[in-house]
């Protein structure tokens, strides 16, 4: 532990503090060679030096699976929850602590699967949250198994004769969920587009869900090996939207999109492929759930709240018989 002089700790707490990305580090991550999952938290880990934040302003919380083990590695709050349930943990924390920078990361089976219902009402709620996914169409935890966006006739242990459905859109799906209010797309592989993304989203007050295309190479090479330059892929550019970086992949297209127009973000989403990279849908006006709260609680009348609750404490109480 580093112990801080005085002087150190009023410019950590109150001043202009300079922070090292080792300031973000905890446990060395335990993800394969290769995994797409070291990029983001160094992209995360780069943000939070950028920014100069510190670290206890923020909390993690994860669902299971190999990408819900960010928090150990993420030197910050954490809370590595159960399956399927980040979202649930995380709404209790926004209420609680709207001091705090919340970062929620799930993988594609523990958001659109185990924790789907808890999805599409966590985006209703916009609580205030960057939302993180880091989909590689399967359960990498778990060994390869299918999961919702695993693609059709693609073998895993729980599919030997080949994903039978297609898959699933969760893109188009979010856009079908009202209040709705930040909806972005990018790649593991693109790191300069993955910062430029985590910093849209880091600034928008309320729910913003980043879908993060990312690499299994230990149990999904077949994606792995399309993440080349050939990658098809076609980017956003908006007014306000998220600076196209294309990287590697120099073949790509650029197109204009409106990201305030829902008919226009959905048509956009319908595309699979070329995979939609950006700012997808933006609404900055949607109240979040937090703000809704606090008005409804100033604008109780306490006193006759807490009469109305003796009233009905009272109808149980059990009368003291005398005589
Ligand atoms: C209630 C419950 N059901 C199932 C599991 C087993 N399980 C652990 S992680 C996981 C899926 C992980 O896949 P994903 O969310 O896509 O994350 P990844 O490991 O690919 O990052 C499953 C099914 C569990 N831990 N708890
Ligand atoms: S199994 Fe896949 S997702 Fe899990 S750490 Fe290895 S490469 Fe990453």
């Amino acid at each position: 532990m580093t112990v801080l002089s005085m002087e150190e700790f009023l410019e950590k707490e109150c001043g202009d503090h300079n922070y090292e990305l080792e300031d973000y580090e905890a446990e060395v991550p335990r993800w394969c060679k290769g995994c797409g999952d070291h990029g983001v938290l160094t992209s995360v880990q780069k943000l939070l030096r950028d920014r100069k934040i510190n670290p206890e302003d923020v909390i993690c919380v994860s669902g299971i699976g190999c990408s819900s083990r960010f928090p150990h590695y993420l030197k910050t709050y954490g809370f590595h929850g159960i399956h399927g349930r980040a979202l649930t943990l995380s709404e209790g924390v926004a209420l609680a602590r709207p001091d705090l920078h919340l970062l929620t990361v799930m993988g594609d089976g523990d958001c659109f699967s185990i924790g789907g219902n808890h999805w599409i009402h966590a985006l209703r709620y916009n609580f205030n949250a960057t939302v993180i996914v880091l989909d590689n169409e399967i359960y990498g935890l778990t060994k390869k198994q299918a999961s919702p966006t695993t693609r059709q006739g693609v073998v895993t242990n729980t599919t030997p004769k080949g994903a039978y459905l297609k898959s699933l859109n969760p893109l188009t799906l979010m856009l079908g969920v009202t209040n709705i209010s930040f909806l972005a797309q990018t790649a593991t592989w693109l790191p300069g587009h993955l910062d430029n993304t985590l910093n849209k989203a880091w600034d928008h007050k309320g729910l913003s869900f980043v879908r993060i295309l990312q690499r299994c190479p230990a149990y999904l090479s077949s994606s792995f090996e399309a993440t080349g330059p050939d990658f098809p892929a076609v980017f956003l550019e908006g007014e306000g939207g998220i600076a196209v970086d294309k990287g590697m992949l120099q073949k790509a297209s650029v197109i204009q999109h409106d990201h305030h127009n829902l008919l226009e973000a959905q048509k956009v989403a319908l595309t699979e492929t070329p995979s939609p990279m950006g700012l997808i849908y933006y609404d900055p006006n949607v109240p979040t759930y937090g703000d809704i709260r606090r008005r409804r609680i100033k604008t109780l009348d306490r006193p006759g709240l807490i009469a109305g609750l003796n009233a009905e404490l009272d109808k149980y109480t059990v009368k003291q018989q005398h005589g």
